[in-house]
């Protein structure tokens, strides 16, 4: 209610665009500008990622039991099945029952597809609350789903009660927001990664990179293939069991993320990075002898057999398989460190691998070290670089952006979620430095690279790679709260992005996130209540 009071008739603009431009009345009397603690952040003013315009005003909707969620029965069955899925995470505690039922026209949460909708693009929306309801409208599903999110946070985290009055106009400002688990250094479940979609998927982050092979594991069951799963799939870091997931698991996988309008990029990582592989097939190995399973956490040291043509037929199976299984648009063929593969024949394994992707019809995304050789048309560059890589380095990314090949950013001392926050880490490497969640949310994805524009930017990823990583306790407390910035930075416009807006606003995901049990790091200089 204190709420609704404070923000009833006031005027909240985060400015289309703009910074935050708010009227001291929707914080309450009792607030002073620029300290207010993190509750005092009414719900239009806390959204995570920051919407392109919020609009607080006029009386809200106020949840009860007699509550549905309404959607089309004209929009179809994904729309029905989406409005399901939004009242099961509305429901939380509260016990409302949110049926959801068809017909737009009455009270209630009503979901409207509207294909004329405008300035929403693919992704965005506009929500409007007012007194007989709430109104997501979208011109697609995804819009929809991203609706949603906005609106479970404009709920109490108890679940719902009343939302306020007021319209939020939103759209994604880079279509490819996108975070990478690495389930080859040590294993987790499908079960552990489902957690990780949803958490990732209510903030908006559209696209999850699992990089299923290394040196220390392969993770996915091939048939073509199979040692490669019974094999090379039983270790992993320090000695564990490791483990691989069946087709059905990754399908499994796919089918839940796709539900929450999360896009699965597999990757397989070549020519380097395949000791597993080439412990599970001798005839992979240019002497034809199968090295022992590795369980330590060097990086550099293995590559298939440029020259044999078996290794060609092991990637279009592979590759082969794993399109069959994949509906999303991309395949990562990995291809960085290969430092034991010489130049020219890193360059002509490439080409190869690459014809092999789009003969399956995929499109390929390859870490930045492509540039250095010859991407294929359409190629998307994942760059992994940092503020002390080699001017030249960062050179060919340069150039390749300007002949056409989208980029990907996932700088290594912004976006690394294994690099340690700060000295008293645990868990963690310091290669590319500390990361603390500052430096991880202060920079801007449209003007990082010097010569690369915006419009070359595909968008940003949030690499979690897991050598000392080997729990579900671990891996949370390294992405979370990073990982909030990497999804506002995806998301929200330039002028939105501001590190003592964003602050408050993250600490006021923290009860939201303690209610979902997430072991997140409380970092310095957030004030979480
Ligand atoms: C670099 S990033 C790697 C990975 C390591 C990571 C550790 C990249 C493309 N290669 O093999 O796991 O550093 O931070």
């Amino acid at each position: 209610m204190r709420v609704l009071r404070r923000t009833l008739g006031t005027l909240l603009v985060l400015g289309t665009f703009g910074a935050a431009v708010s009227c001291t009345a929707a914080r309450g009397d009792d607030a002073r500008p620029g300290d207010d603690p993190p509750a005092a952040l009414a719900p239009f003013e806390r959204l995570l990622p920051a919407p392109a315009s919020a609009r607080a005003g006029g009386p809200g909707y106020a949840f009860g039991a007699g509550t549905v969620i309404r959607t089309a029965t004209a929009s179809g069955e994904e729309v029905r099945q989406l409005g399901e899925l939004l009242a099961e995470q509305l429901r939380g505690p509260s016990g409302l029952p949110l049926p959801v039922v068809d017909g737009v026209g009455g009270d209630g949460i009503r979901l409207r597809l509207d294909e004329e909708a405008e300035g929403v693009g693919d992704e965005g929306y506009r929500l409007e609350s007012a007194p007989d309801g709430i109104t997501l409208t979208a011109r697609t599903p995804a819009g929809l789903f991203h609706a949603g999110q906005t609106l479970r946070q404009l709920v109490p985290v108890a679940g719902p009660g009343i939302v306020p009055g007021g319209t939020v106009e939103d759209r994604p400002r880079f279509a490819y927001r996108g975070a990478m688990i690495d389930i080859a250094r040590h294993f987790f479940t499908v079960e552990q990664v489902k957690r990780y979609v949803d958490q990732l998927a209510q903030y908006k982050v559209n696209t999850l990179h699992l990089h299923l092979t290394d040196d220390q594991g392969w993770r996915l069951a091939v048939d073509s293939w199979p040692r490669l799963a019974e094999h090379g799939g039983g270790s992993e870091v320090g000695g564990g069991p490791g483990g691989y997931w069946t087709k059905d698991e990754y399908r499994e996988l796919v089918a839940y993320a796709g539900e929450r309008y999360v896009d699965v990029v597999p990757e397989i990582d070549m020519p380097g990075h395949v000791n597993a592989a080439l412990s599970s097939y001798a005839e992979l190995n240019c002497d034809g002898k199968a090295p022992e399973r590795y369980t330590g956490i060097k990086v550099g040291f293995s590559s298939l057999c440029v020259a044999k043509e078996r290794t060609y037929e092991f990637v279009d199976d592979v590759l082969g398989e794993l399109a069959e299984l994949t509906p999303g648009r991309y395949l990562h063929i990995g291809g960085d460190e290969a430092h034991t593969t010489p130049a020219a024949d890193y360059a002509a394994f490439m080409d190869r691998a690459q014809a092999v992707v789009g003969r399956h019809g995929k499109t390929v995304i390859a870490w930045h070290q492509l540039a250095a050789a010859r991407p294929a048309g359409g190629a998307v560059l994942q760059y992994w670089g940092h503020d002390k890589t080699p001017a030249a380095e960062k050179a060919g990314v340069v150039a390749a952006a300007k002949a056409g090949h989208p980029v990907i950013l996932s700088p290594a001392d912004r976006l690394y979620l294994d690099m340690k926050y700060d000295a008293t880490t645990k868990p963690g490497l310091a290669w590319a430095g500390h990361v603390p969640v500052e430096r991880a949310y202060s920079w801007d994805p449209g003007a990082y690279l010097a010569g690369v524009p915006e419009s070359a930017v595909l968008g940003v990823e949030a690499p979690l790679w897991t050598e000392t990583i080997a729990t579900r306790a671990d891996w949370e407390y390294m992405a979370f709260p990073r990982v909030l910035g990497l999804a506002e930075l995806g998301w929200s416009q330039a002028g939105s992005l501001g590190w003592d807006d964003y602050r408050r606003r993250l600490a006021a995901q923290g009860p939201r996130l303690d209610a979902q049990e997430v072991n997140f790091h409380r970092a310095p200089g957030v004030p979480w209540s």
